[in-house]
């Protein structure tokens, strides 16, 4: 193979990823244009498994999205609503903790709840959100808020982000989804969502979580308008951060889906652009320990296959995702959890269930 990686004229990086030398943005840029997919796949997998060898994890959750009102009206997204849009929802606290009722025969250790930028609930509402969940299932982990929606909490409460997080953590927080980063290029930011928080602006929040000691997740939003360039600047703004706070667990590059969205015109993703997101993400973040191959965005089939291209994680069980479907998703709303261990059984990895922080559940 490695006659084969040279062949194709990636024997430098070959030699740094052997030698665990960080890649530069350079090599970034010869990795995203380089057409053999399988040479970026053996690269990748050298880092997948020195780091989590043949472990793929999954993890038992539920998706909850309290409300799609939102101020910021992100050109790529399909799921926010203004206040008067007869498709505009927002969720009692009852009504969150009926869904997690529902639930409450399986073995779900996640609760994944997240929701837009909302002109007027109280900050005691997302506090209420987390003691009516914790009420009806104590020992469950909430994973919860984006970056974004923190610094939104923090303008409601009147105080610094710091002690928003505590005062959430306080009333049920257990860590951040990654949410939120889009690309943190000023130029993205400026055409695709003029009126979120900015790309410093959600490092700083994910900064400050890791100073209080709670893990957070990353993501990018993929397959737009963002050049190459703009993606390897936005892994490499996460791996800076990433050194001085070593907060971070998972990346998960999110492929956009045009459907419904102001931003209808572009095409989906291509199953390759997907892997190799998937590749270089693996490649360039070195000391982020978990990459997710998220099935509901790149669907079951294809986040198989990208256990062998650098993921080492499938998300989990997920059950009612909107965000996605709203732009056209045609993956399903829920996985069962056997199914995921098929999965990844044939890709002839390990399964492993997981709970949020990746403590070691069930090894299959
Ligand atoms: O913040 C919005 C993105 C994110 C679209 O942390 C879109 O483990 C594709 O962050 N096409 C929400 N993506 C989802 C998310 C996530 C999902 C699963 C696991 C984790 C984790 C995080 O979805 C949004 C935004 O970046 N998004 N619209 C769209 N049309």
């Amino acid at each position: 193979m490695d006659a084969y990686i040279e062949r194709a004229g990636l024997g430098h990086i070959l030699e740094k990823v052997r030698g665990e030398e960080r890649l530069s943005l350079e090599d970034g840029i010869i990795l995203y244009n380089h057409p053999d997919i399988l040479a970026l796949g053996y690269l990748a997998n050298i880092v997948r498994e020195r780091i989590n060898g043949n472990q793929a994890f999954f993890i038992y959750n539920q998706h909850i999205n309290y409300s799609n009102i939102c101020t910021n009206l992100c050109k790529f997204c399909a799921f926010g609503r203004k206040k008067e849009d007869e498709l505009a929802y927002e969720m009692s606290v009852a009504e969150v903790q009926a869904k997690v009722r529902e639930r409450l025969d399986e073995p779900i250790s996640e609760i994944h709840m997240v929701g837009g930028i909302h002109p007027d609930l109280p900050f005691s509402y997302y506090l209420e959100l987390l003691r009516g969940i914790k009420d009806v299932r104590p020992e469950v982990h909430i994973q919860a808020f984006t970056c974004v929606e923190i610094h939104h909490l923090a303008q409601l409460a009147g105080l610094p982000v710091d002690r928003t997080l505590e005062a959430l953590v306080d009333a049920g927080l257990g860590s951040l989804p990654g949410g939120g980063a889009e690309v943190f290029s000023p130029r993205i930011r400026q055409l695709t969502c003029k009126d979120k928080l900015s790309g410093e602006g959600w490092l700083d929040v994910a900064r400050t979580a890791h100073r209080l000691g709670m893990r957070t997740n990353a993501t990018m939003l993929y397959g737009h308008i963002e050049t190459m360039e703009e993606r390897l600047e936005h892994l490499d703004a996460l791996r800076r951060t990433q050194d001085e706070t070593d907060g971070f667990l998972a990346f998960i590059p999110l492929a956009f889906h045009p459907r419904n969205t102001e931003m209808a015109q572009h095409a989906d993703t291509t199953g390759i652009s997907d892997l190799k997101n998937i590749a270089v993400s693996r490649l360039m973040l070195d000391n982020f320990p978990h990459i997710k191959a998220y099935w509901v965005m790149i669907g079951p089939k294809l986040a198989q296959v990208a256990l062998a291209f650098g993921a080492d994680d499938m998300d989990g069980t997920v059950k009612e995702e909107k965000i996605t479907h709203m732009a056209g998703a045609e993956t399903a709303q829920a996985m069962g959890h056997k199914t995921l261990i098929r999965l990844i059984r044939e890709a002839g990895r390990q399964p492993v269930q997981r709970d949020t922080l990746y403590t070691v559940l069930t090894t299959y």
